[in-house]
């Protein structure tokens, strides 16, 4: 059975991480089984981020290789019944959503000094004294340096978090009135897109994107039809 390496339960989530629901929604989705190993320490996965898997003895890891490993090894097919055009859509905002909006909740978790202590405490909480005095500013300044290498934590903060907003309207745009973001029956952006959602509409950071995210009902209403469906024992 595939071991799914991934943190615990976190901000009224599955887990803290929409990389690691993301997987397990596809998991889900696919009726794989799977065993969760809690694991809060990426470095113990080869690529150093979580989640990863263990398959057969072996680690692999990153969430969207791993997609492709269970639709080209494990039967899945997570576009059932899409159009080449709507899988070009959905590889476009899954980038949108990882690739951009994802740095918007890092920056709402990592550099609100507000929000800090509960990001410390969270990760970091069970570290032992005395690493607890200097581990969490360590790993906070990385994430923090990580986000001024791709740039978008040079801009200002109102910046950013418009940043966020936009993306989220344009989410919302395209899922509009539908169940899932292509129709009827979910696929692998619902599961991205909850990921992402999960972390900012379940989570009780009080911050911009929030706000941003709950200005739209669809995207809302969304986040409840995925966890109703996939986490049922957390609504
Ligand atoms: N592309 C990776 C991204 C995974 C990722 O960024 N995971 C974060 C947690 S949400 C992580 O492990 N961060 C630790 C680090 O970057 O050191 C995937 O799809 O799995």
């Amino acid at each position: 059975m595939i071991k799914l390496f991934q943190p615990p339960p976190a901000f009224n989530a599955a887990n803290p991480s929409p990389f690691c629901i993301k997987l397990e929604v596809l998991l889900k989705m696919a009726d794989i089984p799977y065993e969760i190993i809690v694991e809060s320490d990426p470095r113990n996965g080869p690529t150093g981020k979580i989640p990863f898997i263990e398959v057969d003895g072996a680690l692999m890891g990153d969430s969207g290789l791993i997609q492709n490993f269970l639709e080209a090894e494990k039967g899945a097919n997570f576009h059932t019944g899409l159009s080449e055009t709507d899988k070009a859509i959905s590889l476009a905002f899954t980038r949108l959503i990882e690739e951009h909006t994802y740095l918007v909740l890092l920056y709402s978790r990592w550099f609100e000094d507000a929000n800090w202590p509960i990001i410390r405490d969270l990760f970091f909480g069970a570290v032992p004294i005395p690493l607890r005095w200097f581990v969490p500013n360590m790993i906070r300044k990385k994430v923090k340096a990580g986000m001024v290498g791709h740039g978008i934590a040079r801009l200002p903060r109102s910046s950013i978090y418009q940043i966020g907003s936009d993306n989220l309207a344009a989410l919302a745009a395209f899922v509009g009135d539908k169940p899932f973001a292509f129709g009827e029956a979910p696929t692998a952006l619902d599961a991205t897109l909850y990921g992402l959602l999960s972390g900012i509409i379940d989570a009780d950071f009080d911050t911009p994107l929030k706000h941003a995210a709950v200005q739209h009902p669809n995207l809302v209403a969304h986040t409840a039809r995925m966890r109703a469906k996939y986490f049922p024992e957390l609504t």
